[in-house]
Formats: C-alpha cells, structure tokens, sequence
C-alpha cells in the first residue's frame, strides 16, 4: 500500500529488509554495540559481510534514539544505517526514543543526500514493541518529518510478516488520510 506525504512517496511492503535491491540506504534495528545480534541486525550483518562489524567498530556504543551510518558492503544498497530502539518496560519514555530512531535515521539519510530508504519495525521484535503502538509512532514521526526532508523521494516500511504489514497499512490509514 502506497501513501503521498508532500513529495514523499511512503511505501508498506511485507518483505525481507536484505533484499531491498532499488533502495540507497537500509535501517538496521541494531544492538548497542553494532556487531551480529539476531532478527534484522543478524540478516543485515549476515547480507553484509564481515567488514561491516569492522566499520561499525569505531561507531558503538551508541544509545537508544541515536542513528550512526556505514557503508552497506555486500548488500545491494549503498548505505546501513543503524539505529538502537528502545527495550519496551525499560527505555523510558518509549515513544519518544522509538519516535527519535526514526527521526535521527532521516535526518542522516537527508544530510547524506539519499533519495531512498527502507526501515523494518524497529524494537518490535526482541525489544518486545507492541507492533501497532510501535506503528502509530513511526507513521506518525514520518508524517511529522516530511517537510524537512529535502532530497528523499521515497520512505519503505518493510514489514516480515503479513500481520504486521495489516498493522502499519491500517494505523497509516488512520494517520495519513484523515
Ligand atoms: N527483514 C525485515 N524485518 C525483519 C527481519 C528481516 N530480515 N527479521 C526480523 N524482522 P528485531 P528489535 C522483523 O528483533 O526489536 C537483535 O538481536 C521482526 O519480525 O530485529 O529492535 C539486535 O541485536 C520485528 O518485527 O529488532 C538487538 O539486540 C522487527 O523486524 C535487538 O534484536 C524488529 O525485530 C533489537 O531488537
């Protein structure tokens, strides 16, 4: 399901974050210490290679909210940018950190003149985000954002499974379009 926020292009799509092959720069839902993990930060290194946890090195730690940038390897984008959501019941105030993820991975996405970008929903899977609050927020900060963010084109949320995809493509719904 597609969305036209001012000249933003938002897109929902049920698929794998490694294999977003027409996409400048990938989210990483990363760990503290940017090395493997498992979930997205896994497949990302996975795709990757192992130069990407050595130009991650000089980069962590860094705290939830924060968003750092590297090369993307052997992936087929240009760019990772790793992010570290918020643990739910621990990082608090959680929307607000959630909300800073994706406020700081566009941010460095727009000062790097990226046009496209893809992100998967952020602490949601072993940080324990309940999908559609976690939802909400991203839409919601995306919305937010739209004005400042001159040269990207185009925004993907890529969601693992088809619940999650009916969760952002509702509370996108709501958010967006009315
Ligand atoms: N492509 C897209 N989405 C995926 C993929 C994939 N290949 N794999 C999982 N998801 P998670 P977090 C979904 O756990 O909650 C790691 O171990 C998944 O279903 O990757 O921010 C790190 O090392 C879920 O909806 O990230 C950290 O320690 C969402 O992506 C910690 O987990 C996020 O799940 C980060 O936890």
């Amino acid at each position: 399901m597609n969305f036209q926020i001012e000249e933003i292009l938002l897109e929902l799509i049920q698929g794998d974050i490694t294999d977003q092959k027409d996409i400048e720069a990938v989210v990483n839902a990363a760990n503290a210490q940017l090395k493997i993990g498992g979930g997205v930060a896994g497949a990302i290194h996975r795709a990757a290679g192992p130069e990407l946890e050595k130009a991650c090195r000089n980069l962590a730690p860094i705290n939830p909210g924060e968003a750092v940038i590297t090369e993307a390897f052997q992936l087929p984008n240009q760019y990772v940018i790793h992010t570290l959501g918020p643990v739910y019941g621990r990082d608090k105030p959680e929307a607000d950190i959630l909300g800073r993820c994706y406020k700081n991975s566009l941010k460095l996405a727009a000062a790097n003149r990226i046009k496209s970008i893809a992100f998967p929903a952020i602490s949601t899977g072993a940080f324990g985000y309940p999908t559609e609050e976690a939802a909400e927020v991203s839409i919601r900060t995306v919305k937010e954002m739209a004005s400042e963010l001159k040269n990207i084109k185009i925004i993907r949320f890529v969601l693992y499974n088809k619940d999650d995809l009916r969760t952002f493509e509702s509370q996108a719904n709501k958010i967006l379009t009315q």
